[in-house]
């Protein structure tokens, strides 16, 4: 009796689970605004600090004069635009409705594929289903990381270097040809869970370096390349699930005290912690986490920098959107002592990115072009790790789809930054 009882709730909980189905953003739009002036610019800030609850901030309001993205949910549309006007802010809707441009996303996400066949194919080829048609989940992209490492055993090792809070896999992936005393060029993507063009990104990098290894080994042979694809993968997950939520930032982990889960790992660093940008409060976009490296996460990625951080030269950190290549700092405005160089490096790269297909990016301290933002890995792996050249890729695009970037902009998101990546390598094979 007590067994069917609880068969009885146990299906009741999964009918629940069902019909609530993923977060959805009916009638949410996503509004740019504008503050030109020093007022306006204290009502954005006033709203993000204070109205986060209602008011999802895409990008952050730090500086005069640069574009912000903030959804807004219907109910408070009309509010919304009439304290923009009050304030004499410009604004322009920007997305319509989000919930649609998430369905119209869906066609983009690989389904997924059980595999039938042997691991390797007669002729040698690996077999997976990630392609970069559409965005991939974390099965696919562990699938592909698993079998170009068994097909290439003298390129590419992958291995796990710690299990995230719910027990997903932080992979790990090093490629190199092997010998002693080669610089190194750290490199990660996936630390906010609905930027999935940056492991869209990684994961095509590793596939560059490794398959089109014949293409160009200068770049393998002479530089030891460490790689993580998905640094929250927690998050990420959740952003394909059906009971998920297309647009979470941050890491799952519950937060005590709170019922709001999770931290924005890019201000869990322990470099100037807790300095400016990053939020103290659990329900924030970018709650740092409470103290530095308090995610587990945060952790991982920390120790697996430092294992190579006296071989590494270069640490790249990839987000979206935006089109900006950040250098640090980002805790504070002032400029690091060798920014000429690190100021020298971006532009080279930025120009053969654009030189492709004209895509435009910004370059400067993420403090000055961007906001103030203390925690971020790209300032703890100089200032904590010790790596001199440390960037912040922000991918495609300047928001027209923003989190949503079709998938048709995987590839030219994806050939145009490898330009700029081959500058980088260019630079540490010279070093
Ligand atoms: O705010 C961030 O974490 C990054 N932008 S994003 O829209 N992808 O969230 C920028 C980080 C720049 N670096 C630091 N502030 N340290
Ligand atoms: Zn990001």
């Amino acid at each position: 009796k007590d067994s069917s009882a609880m068969k009885l709730l146990l299906v009741l909980a999964l009918v629940a689970t069902a019909l609530a189905g993923q977060r959805r953003y009916d009638g949410y739009q996503v509004f740019e605004v504008n503050a030109k002036n020093k007022v306006a610019l204290e009502v954005l800030t006033k709203l993000y600090n204070e109205r986060s609850d209602v008011y999802d901030f895409w990008t952050e309001p730090r500086n005069i004069n640069r574009a912000v993205d903030i959804m807004v949910p219907p109910a408070f549309a009309s509010t919304f635009t009439s304290l923009m006007q009050a304030f004499d802010v410009d604004y322009k809707v920007k997305i319509a409705d989000v919930q649609s441009t998430i369905e119209e996303g869906r066609k983009d996400i690989a389904k997924p594929v059980i595999r039938k066949e042997p691991r390797l194919s007669r002729d040698g080829t690996p077999r997976y289903s990630l392609n970069w048609e559409t965005y991939s989940d974390l099965p696919a992209i562990e699938e592909f990381l698993t079998e170009l490492a068994a097909a290439y055993p003298n390129l590419m090792t992958h291995s796990v270097v710690g299990q995230s809070y719910e027990g997903n896999n932080m992979n790990f992936v090093k490629i190199s040809t092997g010998g002693t005393g080669k610089k190194a060029i750290f490199v990660d993507g996936g630390i906010h869970a609905r930027e999935w063009i940056s492991p869209a990104y990684v994961t095509w990098l590793i596939r560059e370096l490794v398959e089109n290894y014949a293409a160009h080994p200068q770049y393998v042979d002479n530089i030891d390349w460490y790689i993580m694809p998905v640094i929250n993968p927690d998050g990420y997950r959740h952003t394909f699930a059906v009971d998920g939520d297309r647009l979470w930032r941050k890491t799952r982990a519950p937060n005590a005290g709170s019922e709001c889960i999770g931290t924005d790992m890019n201000r869990n660093f322990g470099f100037h912690w807790d300095e400016g940008g990053s939020r103290d409060q659990p329900c924030g976009g970018t709650y740092n986490g409470g103290a530095a490296f308090s995610a587990i996460e945060s952790q991982i990625v920390r120790d697996a920098i430092l294992s190579v951080a006296s071989q590494s030269v270069v640490y790249l950190t990839v987000h979206s959107y935006g089109q900006y290549w950040l250098t640090p700092w980002g805790y504070t405005a002032e400029y690091p002592a060798d920014y000429t160089q690190l100021y020298d490096l971006a532009v080279r790269a930025v120009d053969k990115l654009t030189a492709v297909y004209g895509t435009q990016y910004t370059i400067g301290t993420s403090t000055n072009v961007l906001y103030i933002a203390s925690g971020g890995s790209d300032d703890w792996a100089k200032g904590g790790a010790g790596i001199p050249y440390s960037y912040t890729v922000e991918l495609r695009d300047t928001g027209t789809f923003g989190f949503e970037l079709p998938a048709t902009e995987i590839i030219p998101n994806n050939l145009e930054m490898w330009e700029a990546f081959k500058v980088v390598a260019e630079d540490v094979m010279a070093m």
